[in-house]
């Protein structure tokens, strides 16, 4: 069938219609003593290395990161490089969100509830997001080179669709552990990918604010 639609196309003088296919699985947490975890979180699974030239969709989205209770919501975000993301505040307090990862360094200043600042993400990798103020605020951006991924949901399953054939690197990351597998798509997609991500050596430390310095803790209370 598709090679008839493709002499239709060539026989009109039209190039060929964008081929694309769907990369389906499963991503398993594995624990330390090998156990695996039964919920699955804020995993990123999406397909590095691919073949160059690929369209991608055009349209803009609206991204979101909140900062709701001395918290951020989401607190994992994925963009595609070049894309904005706002920083609202909704809490009665300030806030300065910042970031001292190299390439998206940022720094939006105190602003109060109500307002919101954005930030545009011009290179890939992932970016640690804190608050100068609030420890406990800490976020991740996802800043990769096109829309070629998906969140796990809850049990794991995963879908990313409008993948061109080809070969690429399938990268899964959650922010106690990642791993990454090179995996074949053909016309009609990849589907039952397992992908084993390992947490097992994972050790939560604290970090440092935006000028590099341990936080100070006021009155007892952040
Ligand atoms: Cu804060």
């Amino acid at each position: 069938m598709k090679r008839y639609i493709y002499l239709a196309f060539m026989s009109l003088g039209l190039s060929l219609p964008h081929v694309s296919a769907e990369v389906s699985g499963r991503v398993v947490l594995v624990e330390k003593g090998g156990q695996t975890r039964n919920v699955v979180t804020d995993v990123l699974v999406y397909l590095d290395n691919g073949p160059a030239g690929s369209p991608e969709p055009d349209t803009v989205r609206k991204l979101a990161m909140t900062s709701r209770d001395k918290q951020f919501e989401p607190r994992t975000v994925a963009v595609v490089v070049g894309e904005t993301l706002t920083f609202p505040n909704v809490d009665d307090i300030m806030h300065n969100v910042f970031s001292l990862t190299k390439g998206n360094r940022f720094d939006l200043g105190l602003y109060k509830s109500g307002a919101s600042k954005d930030f545009v993400f011009a290179n890939p990798g992932l970016v640690r997001v804190y608050c100068n103020i609030h420890p406990q605020m800490s976020a991740f951006v996802h800043v990769l080179p096109n829309r070629r991924f998906a969140w796990a949901e809850p049990d794991g399953s995963f879908r990313i669709e409008g993948v061109p054939p080809g070969q690429y690197t399938l990268r899964s990351w959650h922010e106690e552990g990642e791993s990454s597998q090179p995996i074949v798509v053909s016309e009609q997609g990849a589907g039952n990918v397992m992908v084993k991500l390992d947490i097992s050596s994972f050790k939560k430390r604290p970090h440092l604010n935006k000028f590099g310095k341990p936080y100070k803790r006021k009155r007892g209370k952040y």
